[in-house]
C-alpha cells in the first residue's frame, strides 16, 4: 500500500489535531493535490512529459529546486525498474518519496525536554514580523496547559512596542515575564530573566529576541554573547534555539535559515502561517538545505493552532484529496 492509501485509511476518522492541520493546509492541498489528480487524468501512461509536469508542480508548491530533482529522478528510476505506467501509481510512489525524503534526513523530534532542577531554556530567533512573539505565546500556552511553570523574556530591546507586545501576552497568559529598557542590551535582559526564572524554578523559559536583519557578523556576536551568558547562569543552556520562519515567504524563507543556520547552532525550525499559503513545501525544502527538523507548525491564528509538526498529518494535508 502506498502512503496516500495508508494516511486516507490513517486519517479517515479525523481527531483535532489533523482536522487543524487539514484546516490550516487547506489552500496548500487544493493547489498541490489537485494539481496530482489533472495531471494523471490527463495521461494514460506516464512518459517524460509527465515527469516534467510531476517536477514543475513540486517546484511551484515550494520544495525547492534541489528536492524536486532529487524526488522526480528516484521516481522515475522506481518507475523504470518496476515498469509502472500508471499515473496514480506514480502519484503514490512520489509521496512515499516526499515522507523519506524528510524522515532520512536527520532526527524526528518534536517537544521540548525538561529537566529534574533545571529550567528549559529556548531562545527564539528569525527575522521581523514572521510571528516569533505569537508563537512563543503560542508554545507557553502548550506547555502551561501541560503543567509547566514557564517564564518570558523580552530581549527584544530594539524594536519599540516589542516589550510591551509580549507583556501583554505574559499578562493573558497570567505567567511572569523579565523586561528591559528600551535599547538596552539584549543579553543583559536575558541573564537578569533567566537568573529570575532559575531563582523562580521555572520548568520553561522562552526569550523572545530583535528580529532585524543585520549583517552576519553582528548577528552571530549578538547571539554568541545572548548565548554565553545564558550558559554562564544554567550549564548547557539555552538547550533549544528555534528559528522561526514565515510559510507565505516561500524560498526566501530558506534563504533566511540557512543564514541563521551559519552564524548559530538551531536545534528546531518553527514554521508559521502555514495557513496563509498555497504553496506548502517549505518545510520539505528546508529539512533538504538544512537536516534540523520542524519541531512546530503554525496553522492559523488561534493558541490551538500550533500543533507539533508531525509528518503524516502533514503529507496528508498536503497531498490527501479529501473525497
Ligand atoms: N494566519 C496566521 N497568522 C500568524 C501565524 N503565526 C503568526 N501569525 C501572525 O503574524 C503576525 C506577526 O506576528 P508576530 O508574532 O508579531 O511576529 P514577530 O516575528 O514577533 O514580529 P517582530 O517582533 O516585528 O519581529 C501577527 O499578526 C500574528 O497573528 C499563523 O500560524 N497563522
Ligand atoms: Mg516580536
Amino acid at each position: 500500500m502506498g502512503l496516500i492509501s495508508f494516511l486516507k485509511d490513517k486519517f479517515k476518522k479525523k481527531d483535532a489535531v489533523t482536522e487543524t492541520y487539514s484546516k490550516g493546509m487547506e489552500r496548500s492541498r487544493k493547489n498541490f493535490s489537485s494539481k496530482l489528480k489533472n495531471l494523471s487524468t490527463r495521461y494514460k501512461e506516464v512518459n517524460q512529459d509527465y515527469f516534467d509536469e510531476l517536477e514543475e508542480i513540486l517546484i511551484e508548491s515550494d520544495v525547492g529546486i534541489n528536492f524536486a530533482l532529487n524526488i522526480i529522478e528516484e521516481v522515475l528510476n522506481k518507475s523504470e525498474e518496476e515498469g509502472i505506467k500508471d499515473p496514480e501509481k506514480i502519484n503514490e510512489i512520489l509521496v512515499d518519496k516526499m515522507f523519506v525524503g524528510y524522515a532520512s534526513k536527520g532526527d524526528i523530534v518534536n517537544e521540548l525536554p525538561f529537566y529534574e532542577n533545571t529550567p528549559t531554556v529556548l531562545l527564539v530567533v528569525g527575522v521581523n514580523g514572521v510571528g516569533k512573539t505569537t508563537t512563543i505565546a503560542k508554545l507557553a500556552y502548550r506547555y502551561i496547559k501541560q503543567g509547566k511553570k514557564v517564564m518570558l523574556v523580552a530581549a527584544d530591546t530594539f524594536r519599540a512596542g516589542a516589550t510591551e507586545q509580549l507583556t501583554v501576552w505574559a499578562e493573558r497568559l497570567g505567567i511572569d515575564i523579565a523586561t528591559g529598557k528600551q535599547d538596552a542590551d539584549p543579553a543583559s535582559v536575558a541573564y537578569d530573566g533567566v537568573k529570575k526564572a532559575k531563582e523562580n524554578k521555572c520548568d520553561l523559559v522562552i526569550v523572545d529576541t530583535a528580529g532585524r536583519l543585520q549583517t552576519k557578523a553582528n548577528l552571530m556576536a549578538e547571539l554568541a554573547k545572548i548565548k554565553r551568558v545564558i550558559g554562564k547562569e544554567i550549564e548547557g543552556a539555552p538547550q533549544e534555539t528555534f528559528l522561526i520562519i514565515d510559510a507565505t515567504t516561500g524560498q526566501n524563507g530558506v534563504v533566511q535559515a540557512k543564514a541563521f543556520a551559519d552564524v548559530t547552532n538551531l536545534t528546531g525550525i518553527v514554521i508559521t502561517k502555514m495557513d496563509g499559503t498555497s504553496k506548502g513545501g517549505i518545510i520539505l525544502a528546508i529539512r533538504d538545505e538544512l537536516g534540523v527538523p520542524v519541531r512546530f507548525i503554525g496553522l492559523g491564528e488561534k493558541m490551538e493552532d500550533l500543533q507539533e509538526f508531525d509528518l503524516d498529518k502533514y503529507l496528508y494535508g498536503l497531498c490527501v484529496e479529501e473525497d
